[in-house]
């Protein structure tokens, strides 16, 4: 267990003083943690109120201390292994921020500095996805919090863990009215998150902040994992640590993620493998390389149909049992459907119109039997509504779809007689034939347009592709606007390769949580490529300072279409439904008139950058130029003029 260090001389005697001038409490001068009761309350640093006769108080001369709350803090920091803090500068953290660059030396956690509280939580969502465990955000009480609440609610719809610390002075008189310390201060700091954080707390001594800390973690850290918050007091923070308090940091023991029940399982395999046409529907299941390799095979011993959501890298895209492309076709002849982590498998299973009367059809045929398996099923909030449409299920299994995949696949080879296997492999036959027809059609329909200005998003996907795909590549960005071009023809194969989307569909998530990858991925020596939307970067565009002062190396190309595209075709839908005609739609939701310039911008931050990019016979070397430059360890960014998807 770590334990709290001695304190200096100069603490102990500025503890003297201020015991002297509160003359409320016990003065001591044996040195810290020996000697002491456990558990001691923290006292207060601070004289109690002046009353009149009251000598001025002994505080208003001591000007230095020694080791204080935050340091301890960042001993627990340092126990939880957290790697980063991402922050924007706040004076209710000024005591952890000291303390993590001076005391922490910088080190686990380093200090990496945002110009957005969102961008600091979406770089933690990105970073998470990638490394599998949170970073650590600071954020200012309040103000701060606010700022960071919709990249929270993201990583919460995502199921990803995000450890927040935010400040706060719950003490009315310890508020210094000079900071703006009133209007920075909450009775519930984590009030206005509660609804999308999955545990928070306010400790009152720092033996609460570190039992709460440790606890934090495990909560964000336990399946469905989500953000959590915590509330740094700011005077547990500066106070001096009491002499003789006997501080211990409790071990972190992450449990080990909750397993389908094996009654449960065994009969869902059985289901499985006697089904004419099983299909295997795939959400946010990924966490690991062994993930993606136990559901190759019990795809393999089924040779049954994988329906990738998009959630997480899954499964291999070019896999001959990946039939995303197909999932209509393939969802409509199933017999069993098993969804595994499909936190929205009614939308795999049905199809939904937008008209003005909304409609709904289900793919399934009559009798076919829906299996899930996921730990979605031991959490849901109530109040935001990302539980999605209720699905039918004939058997629902609680517990986490990659920890429950092992036992499945040792069921189902266990079911699968030979007379099955026959029929699998039949089937195996014809499905490895439609993906790669559909395959080829895909790369066919990429070739439309190939020399078209603004260039084809087809042929963006196949120039970057062409020059990173015998290197160690991870695409970190959405991809969902980009008509899913890079899932449609890579080969992506590995954990880390693919993020999903934004979880809340919360836009200004791309920039940040793709530098947030990248900076994961930087100790990997892997090359993290995006795709950035014009509308995402504008939200909050100075990350790419961040990544530039950080030489976090990230190659972003950008899907530069001048609009918020998505908005204009839901105007243009308008339009139509009203019989008005779609040329007014770009009002609202254009970039023209004047056309921005990404690259000045890039530039501006300090970041290589070369644009705009029109004509597509420009594309490849300005592709290899930016390479180059990420290959030296830094970020490029490259404004390429597209067409809308
Ligand atoms: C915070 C937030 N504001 C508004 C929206 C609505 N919205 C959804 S997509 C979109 C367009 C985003 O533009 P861009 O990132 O350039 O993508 P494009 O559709 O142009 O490819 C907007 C504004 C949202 N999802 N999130
Ligand atoms: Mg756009």
């Amino acid at each position: 267990m770590a334990r709290a260090k001695k304190g200096s001389v100069a603490r102990r005697d500025f503890l003297k003083g201020v015991v002297a001038g509160a003359g409320t409490l016990a003065a001591s001068s044996s040195p810290l943690a020996a000697n002491a009761a456990a558990a001691a309350p923290t006292p207060r640093a601070f004289p109690l109120p002046a009353v009149e006769g009251d000598p001025p108080p002994s505080t208003a001369e001591v000007l230095t201390v020694g080791r204080t709350g935050s340091d301890f803090m960042v001993d627990i920091f340092k126990s939880l292994n957290l790697e980063y803090v991402c922050a924007v500068a706040g004076s209710s953290f000024r005591g952890l921020h000291e303390s993590v660059i001076n005391y922490g030396g910088n080190k686990n956690p380093e200090f990496i500095t945002c110009c957005h509280e969102e961008s600091s939580v979406a770089m933690g969502h990105g970073y998470a996805k990638i490394e599998g465990k949170p970073l650590c955000i600071f954020a200012h009480g309040t103000v701060g919090l606010q700022h960071a609440s919709m990249a929270i609610y993201n990583a919460f719809c995502d199921r990803v863990p995000v450890y927040v610390v935010i400040a706060n002075n719950r003490d009315a008189l310890s508020r210094d009215p000079n900071y703006g310390e009133w209007a920075h201060s909450v009775q519930d700091a984590a009030a206005m998150v509660r609804d999308y954080t999955k545990w928070d707390d306010q400790p009152a001594s720092l033996q609460h902040f570190a039992e709460s800390a440790v606890r934090a973690y495990k909560i964000a850290m336990t399946p469905p994992m989500a953000p959590v918050l915590l509330v740094a007091d700011s005077e547990l923070q500066e106070n001096p640590i009491l002499e003789g308090a006997r501080l211990t940091i409790p071990k972190l023991t992450l449990p080990a993620p909750p397993v389908g029940e094996s009654a449960a399982v065994a009969e869902a395999a059985r289901m499985l493998a006697q089904a004419e046409n099983p299909v295997i529907v795939v959400g946010r299941n990924t966490r690991t390389q062994a993930g993606i390799d136990r559901l190759v095979e019990l795809a393999e011993a089924l040779q049954a149909p994988v329906i990738d959501m998009n959630d997480r890298m899954n499964f291999p895209t070019r896999h001959p049992l990946n039939q995303s492309a197909r999932r209509n076709a393939v969802v409509s002849n199933a017999d069993v459907v098993l969804g595994l982590e499909a936190s929205d498998f009614w939308s795999a299973v049905n199809t939904y119109h937008d008209q003005v009367h909304r409609s709904s059809r289900s793919l399934l045929m009559p009798g076919a039997k829906l299996i899930s398996i996921t730990a979605d099923e031991l959490y849901t909030k109530a109040n935001y509504q990302d539980f999605n449409r209720f699905t039918e299920v004939d058997m629902a299994i609680a517990g986490e779809g990659e920890a429950t995949v092992p036992s499945l696949i040792e069921e189902t080879k266990r079911q699968m007689t030979a007379e099955r296997k026959r029929v699998a492999q039949d089937r195996g036959a014809k499905l490895a034939a439609a993906h790669q027809k559909a395959f080829e059609a895909a790369r066919d329909e990429a070739a439309y347009g190939w020399n078209a200005s603004p260039i084809s998003t087809a042929r963006v996907s196949a120039e970057l592709y062409a020059q990173i795909k015998n290197e160690d590549w991870a695409m970190v960005s959405i991809l969902q606007h980009f008509s899913w071009w890079p899932i449609r023809l890579w080969a992506f194969d590995k954990h880390y390769q693919f993020l999903g989307r934004q979880g809340g569909g919360g836009v200004g998530y791309n920039a940040p949580a793709t530098v947030g990858a990248a900076l994961a991925n930087k100790k990997y020596g892997r090359l993290s490529v995006s795709i950035q939307d014009d509308g995402d970067l504008l939200f909050a565009p100075a990350v790419l300072w961040t990544a530039a002062h950080h030489r976090i190396p990230l190659l972003s190309v950008m899907h530069n279409n001048r609009a918020y595209h998505e908005e204009m075709m839901h105007v243009q839908r308008m339009a139509d439904r009203h019989n008005r005609g779609i040329d007014r739609a770009g009002i609202g939701c254009t970039f023209t008139d004047p056309n921005m310039d990404f690259a000045k911008l890039a530039q501006g931050f300090g970041v290589y950058a070369e644009g705009p990019i029109e004509n597509p016979a420009d594309l490849g070397p300005a592709i290899k130029r930016a390479i180059a430059v990420v290959k030296r360890g830094e970020p490029a960014l490259l404004d390429v003029v597209t067409q809308p998807r």
